[in-house]
Order: C-alpha cells, then structure tokens, then sequence
C-alpha cells in the first residue's frame, strides 16, 4: 500500500499552517502551501512517480528541497520536519486550525496576545468578549467563532470513507511491517463501506511478545494516547481521527472480526439467534457453556447458527439475517464485474486530463467503454460546452475511436444542465448525435419539492433523457441533497426506460445505500459512475461498488456492467 496525493499534500499544508503559526519566513511558508495546492491537484500517482525514479523538479513549483522531502515521504509515511515543529507548537493549536474560518494567521495572533491555545481557551476567551478586543477580529468574527465552536461540538464528526482510508492505509502498512504481526483488518463501518466512517477499528493477530502496542501509541501522527492496554489501546491521530487497535488470539479472530466488523444491530441479531441454540456469541468466539465451538472465522460463526456468509456491506439488520437463513442473499455486484464507465470529463470543461488521457485510463483499467461526458455551456464556471464546442468534441471521439478500436470504445456523451423549466441546456439537434445524455441539476437547489420534483419529470419527458445523475445533489460533509420525491422519480424512469445514476465520488456517493434498495425495489436499473474529473479518478469506482453492494445492487441491477452492445440498445429510449 503507498501513500496517497491527499496524504503528501496534507503533510505540506499542516507544515505551512505550523510554521506560519511560529512565525517562519513567509517565503518558505508559501512554498510549502504552493506544494500542497500542486500535489493535491495532481492526477499522476505521486509515490508511483517517486518510485520509478521520476525528477520530480519538473513538476510546477516543485524546487529540489521539496522533492526531496516528498521522497522522504513516501519512503517512511512522514516527514521529520513536521514531527519537529509539532514537537514543538501544542497538538491543540492544529486542532484550532481546523475549526472553520481560524487560519494560522488568526491563531497565532490568539496565541501570541491573548495566550490561547485550546479549544477551551477560546470559548471562555468568546464568552468574556476578549476575542473582538483583537486588531482585525471585531464583534462580528466572535459571533462567527461561537457559532462553529458550538457546532464542533455539538456534532458527532464523522469522516469520508476516502479519507478514511488514507488514514488507515499507511497505518496498516506500518502494522503489517512489524516482524512477528500475522493479519492486519479494519474493521468496523470502515469494512461495511459505508459512506463515512465515525473511527476505525483494527485487528490484529500476531506472534507472541510482537511490540504491536508499542509502535502503534509511537505512530507519527498519533496526537493522544486516549488509553493504553495490553490488548486493546485507543489514539487519536492528527486528522482528527480516533483508532481503537485490538490484539486478538488467532483462535477468536473470525469471532472478534465478526464483533468487530458490526453494525451493532446486526451483532445483536446474531446473538439471539445464537441463544435460541443455547449458543452464547462474543467477541471471543461460540460457546455452548464454556466449550468453545467456533471462533477461528467468520463463515465458523456463522455456521454455528446455520447461515451463509453474510457480506460486510450487508450487515446493518436491513433483512439480510432473513434472506441469508431463506438462502436469498442477493449475488452482490463487484468491481471486476464493471464494464465501463459512464460519467467523466475532460479538459474541455472542468476535468484535468485530455479526452486521449481518460481513454487511455479507462482502457488500463480493462474498461470494454468510457463516455466523456462534459458539462453543458449552463454551467459557465465549469466552462460547459455550446453546440459549437461540442460538434468538434464529437469528431474529435470519432477520431480517437478509428485509433482505439479494439481496445476500447468511447462514448459520446454530454452532462447537460436540466433547467430551471425542465428543459434540456443544448438543443435536441445535438443532443441526438450523442450516444448518451447524462442530465443533472446545477442550480436552483432550493426549489420546493413538488416544483423540483417536476422540474425533472418533465426533463425526463425528453426521449433524450437517458441517465439521472448524482440524483440527490448532496455534498457530504458539506451540502444538503435537494427537496426531490425521489419514488416518483424512479417510476417515472422505469415507465420511459431512465436510469438513475450512483455517482462513486467519495464526497456525492447519491444514491444512497436505500435509495439503491429502493430503486432496486421498483425495477429502476443503476449506473455506477465516478464522474471523474482525471484520469486517477476513474478509481473512485470502488467507493460507488461499496455503496451499491450496501444497497443490495447486483451486477444485473446495474446497466453498467452490461456489453457495450447491450448498453447501447438500453440507451435508446424510442
Ligand atoms: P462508526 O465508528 O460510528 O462509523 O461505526 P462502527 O460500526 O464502526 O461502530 P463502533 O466503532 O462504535 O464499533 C465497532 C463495532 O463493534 C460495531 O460495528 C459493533 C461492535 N460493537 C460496538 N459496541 C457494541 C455493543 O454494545 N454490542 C455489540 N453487540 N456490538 C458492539
Ligand atoms: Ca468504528
Ligand atoms: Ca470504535
Ligand atoms: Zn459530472
């Protein structure tokens, strides 16, 4: 497993905000911060680089003083430099970083005049009127400050599975580096997929006497040891995050890892079936008394109750204990059984790659098809296409595919707006010389239900109308999904033979794990699409496979995962 973008540009980023808090040269400051942005926007594969010995000195704003240090980066998961200086400035004042609208700037001056380093100081420092006391805060930025502190805390804060993972994945690696360490899991929501994830819950099975517990509480970025023990410890780490690290005997591992894994409803579920049996269930394994009788895996504890193996993605009391003891589990779609992709940009609107390098990207990843997809001329910002810019797009793909045949083909597609009166953004006459029409909503979020509701329905009269994308609207984390009557949506669809889109970006992922169950239920068919904005985003695919596996999809559910021959008929509505 290697570091990812995210990761290395985060390091740069938290070493600007530090240093900027100390006072370093600004210069020096704004070079980190440059980094950051550079990495962070990057399509290529930075450790990848790294590794095939790449000069990384020809990237934009990358000197050799900081090449050097993303080696050191990728090579060992941290970079000393940021040790030292978190070393040196207390783990709350980046914890203060984080709360919205207070830069470095902002808590180096609450430092340095008004001594506040914590969360807490700040708060009484709000209560008492000091902070507006401050050159350049006033009245009006506390208010702000006591409203999102408030917030922090009121909210439980949970994270992006994307994220998440680039927590998890050097950490694990690192576990798995320790002579003597057998298996390393995250368990927990983390291994259900879901959406975002609350902390991470790690298994691991060793030798004995293996100093597990040690390096781990000596992770680089562990910000708080919460508690420390022989077989269980709980950090925080400098994202924010919480890590509970469990040592289990290989003899209860399937039994802890069922435990472990959850969701707590269906563990619940399980025990009482157990119990039924005169079985008692635990993280320790299966007894009957105090004779153990399975424990080892997963399939042992369920065995012991007579089912299936039931998927992680499944575990969530949703009816999959019925359907598994009925020996109707659904056959779960996977990332091998996905044909193509069917949402992505280029650099004519708002993607980073040229129409050449996504097709070039799809068809490593074995795709049988890609459609390139860019935004309609609504969407000015995103620089959408007019009839004009998309004409040539379209020549420019017949082009690409006489040169590709054979390996891949590349759809001809557009993400046109749905206007504010339902209408379609380009002209039918267009429309109609693309393979597909992907159509979503840009603007007007906050119509009323009913109005929005309509809106898209009579969108959807248009015979060109072929998939709803990211149907919700919702940002996690971040926005809202929109007022939509989502069930009227769909069996409009399967009445005109629309798909509705899973949009795999880590940050969308809508529809939702119901909303899947739901379409699946009244026969509306799905396509999975990662509306990749670089050629690296096409793997956001597995997030959307997480997402639909939780929502009972199956690789017939989904039109995606049909032969381009298939697709095609399914895309012609008349
Ligand atoms: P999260 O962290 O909020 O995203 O969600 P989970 O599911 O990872 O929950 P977490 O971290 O509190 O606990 C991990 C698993 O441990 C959970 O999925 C099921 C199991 N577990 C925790 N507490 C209990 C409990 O009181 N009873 C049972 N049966 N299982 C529990
Ligand atoms: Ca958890
Ligand atoms: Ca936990
Ligand atoms: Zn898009």
């Amino acid at each position: 497993m290697k570091i990812h973008n995210r990761a290395i540009a985060g390091i740069f980023g938290e070493l600007a905000d530090l240093l900027e808090v100390e006072g370093a040269n600004r210069f020096r400051v704004r070079a980190y911060r440059e980094a950051s942005r550079v990495i962070g926007g990057m399509s290529e594969d930075l450790s990848e680089l790294v590794e095939s010995g790449a000069d990384l000195t020809e990237l934009p704003n990358i000197g050799e003083a900081i090449a050097k240090k993303i080696r050191t980066i990728v090579e060992t998961g941290s970079l000393p430099q940021l040790t030292e200086v978190e070393g040196r400035t207390p783990a709350s004042l980046s914890e203060m970083m984080k709360l919205e609208g207070l830069g470095p700037q902002r808590v180096k001056a609450l430092h340095e005049q008004l001594g506040i380093d914590t969360l807490d100081d700040l708060r009484a420092a709000v209560e008492a009127h000091k902070v507006r006391q401050l050159r350049g805060l006033g009245q009006k930025t506390e208010e702000t400050i006591r409203k999102r502190l408030e917030r922090w805390q009121g909210q439980e804060r949970r994270i992006r599975l994307l994220d998440a993972e680039e927590v998890a994945d050097p950490l694990v690696r690192l576990l798995e580096a320790i002579d003597g360490v057998e298996q390393v899991t995250v368990a927990g929501s983390y291994r259900r997929r879901r959406e975002t994830v609350g902390d991470l819950d790690i298994l691991v099975t060793c030798r004995r006497n293996t100093p597990v517990m040690d390096r781990f509480v000596a992770y680089p970025a562990v910000t708080k040891v919460v508690s420390r023990g022989e077989t269980r410890s709980t950090v925080h780490l400098r994202s924010g995050m919480q890590v509970d690290l469990r040592l289990v005997p290989e003899a209860s591992y399937g039994a802890a890892l069922h435990y472990f894994t959850g969701s707590k409803a269906h563990n619940i579920a399980v025990r009482r079936l157990g119990v039924k049996q005169g079985l008692k269930i635990n993280e320790y394994g299966v007894f009957r008394g105090d004779e153990p009788v399975a424990g080892r895996t997963e399939e042992e504890v369920y065995a012991s109750v007579d089912l299936p193996f039931i998927p992680p993605e499944l575990r969530e009391d949703r009816g999959e204990i019925e359907a598994a003891r009925e020996g109707k589990l659904p056959q779960l779609v996977k990332l091998g059984d996905i044909r193509g992709d069917l949402h992505a940009h280029t650099k004519e609107s708002d993607g980073h790659d040229s129409l050449r390098a996504m097709a070039e990207a799809a068809a490593e990843r074995g795709y049988e098809y890609l459609a390139i997809t860019d935004h309609s001329r609504h969407v000015t910002i995103a620089h959408g296409l007019d009839e004009k810019r998309l004409a040539s797009q379209i020549e420019a793909i017949d082009r690409l595919n006489e040169e590709l045949a054979g390996r891949i083909k590349i759809l001809k597609g557009i993400e046109v707006d749905i206007l504010d009166d339902g209408s379609l953004d380009l002209p039918d006459a267009i429309l109609s010389r693309l393979d597909l029409r992907v159509c979503s909503v840009h603007s007007k979020f906050n119509l009323s239900q009913e109005r929005q509701t309509e809106r898209v329905l009579r969108a959807m009269d248009n015979p060109l109308f072929n998939i709803f994308a990211h149907p919700s609207g919702r940002r996690l984390e971040e926005r809202d999904a929109y007022e939509l009557d989502l069930e009227r949506i769909m069996r409009a669809a399967v009445d005109c033979g629309c798909f509705l889109e899973l949009n795999a970006q880590p940050s969308r992922l809508d529809l939702t794990d119901s909303g899947c169950r739901l379409a699946k239920e009244l026969g509306v068919k799905v396509a999975i699409s990662t509306d990749a904005h670089g050629a690296g985003n096409l793997a956001a695919m597995r997030f959307g496979i997480g997402q639909a596996r939780r929502g009972w999809l199956e690789a017939k559910d989904v039109i995606n995962t049909r032969p381009l021959e298939e697709l095609v008929k399914l895309l012609k509505r008349a």
